[in-house]
């Protein structure tokens, strides 16, 4: 586990943690200066004091997406503005980039934060800093419907395709034997590749491959546990107030709820990850982490 302390051994503090933060978010936190969040504002080390600078993806629904309106929108969207809301800050502006540039945007300053099921690992940790993670899921290996793959070993003599700079291109370097990668900016231009047979599968998070099977034959043939990724924010290295706040913040949102219920909406069907409920609603029969999809 990447993650120093699990959520259950921080019991004690966390407890402390949200008495602060329950009195710190309740109310009308879009007032500035209404909340002892807020007052911390002033410490946050932000491009343009009292705005959050996004660098996101356009098109990773259902994680990060822009709507019919242009709005962004998506499970990490609007998980990230609620937190926002409670450490002050309304104002949050998201930007659409390839999945690769995201870090390098963050770890040079010309974003606060970094917002795309961005999945904490060491070598990232080299070039920014986390929040505490806030989704753990599965890396899946998307094939055109009927095509019979079912484990690694079948992939061999394919062309796979995965987004440049993820965890699933690290990872299918490393553990699928002899397949050829296929680097595409984004998983949309991946599944083109699928669907017109220029790839033999396609790699990307599970919440995406669920969702391009609602839209194309295709299967969701091989899934892999990625929990010792999970996502979490990326900011800008040394940003302590800020990064503490937000952390404070996601706490409290798994706390009273909005976690589950955002989880809910955008996720409907998928196993719900035990370690971000309510501690109230955690180890009941319906939730598990270790639950295959
Ligand atoms: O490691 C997982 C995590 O467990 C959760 O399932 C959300 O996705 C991950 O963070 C992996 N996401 C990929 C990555 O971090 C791809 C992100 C993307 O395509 N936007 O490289």
């Amino acid at each position: 586990m990447m993650r120093t302390t699990s959520r259950f051994a921080r019991g004690a503090a966390l407890l402390a943690a949200t008495t602060l933060a329950l009195s710190a978010c309740s109310g009308d936190d879009s007032t500035p200066g209404s909340s002892a969040a807020a007052d911390q504002g002033e410490n946050f080390d932000l491009i343009d004091p009292g705005t959050i600078r996004v660098a996101s993806m356009g098109d990773a629904r259902p994680y990060t997406f822009t709507d019919e309106n242009g709005e962004f929108t998506g499970f990490d969207v609007e998980f990230f503005k609620e937190v926002a809301g409670c450490v002050g800050i309304d104002d949050v502006v998201f930007t659409g980039q390839d999945f690769s540039a995201i870090l390098p945007a963050v770890a040079n300053g010309q974003f606060d934060v970094g917002v795309a099921a961005i999945g904490i690992t060491e070598e990232r940790q080299q070039t920014v800093d986390f929040s505490d993670g806030y989704l753990a899921g599965y890396l899946t290996v998307i094939t055109p419907e009927g095509a019979s793959i079912t484990e690694p070993e079948d992939l061999a003599g394919q062309r796979l395709g995965v987004v440049q700079g993820t965890l699933q291109e690290t990872y299918a370097a490393e553990n699928f034997p002899d397949v050829e990668l296929v680097r595409f900016p984004d998983n949309n231009a991946g599944i083109s590749a699928l669907n017109s047979g220029t790839i033999g599968a396609h790699f990307a998070d599970y919440e995406a491959a669920k969702q391009y099977a609602t839209q194309y034959d295709v299967d969701l043939a091989i899934n892999i546990p990625s929990f010792d990724a999970p996502a979490g924010f990326a900011l800008k290295p040394g940003n302590d107030d800020f990064r503490e706040a937000l952390n404070t913040c996601l706490e409290q949102k798994m706390e009273d709820g909005t976690w589950r219920d955002l989880y809910q909406e955008w996720f409907p069907g998928s196993p719900m990850p035990d370690q971000y409920l309510p501690s109230s609603e955690q180890g009941s029969d319906d939730a598990s982490e270790t639950t295959t999809p």
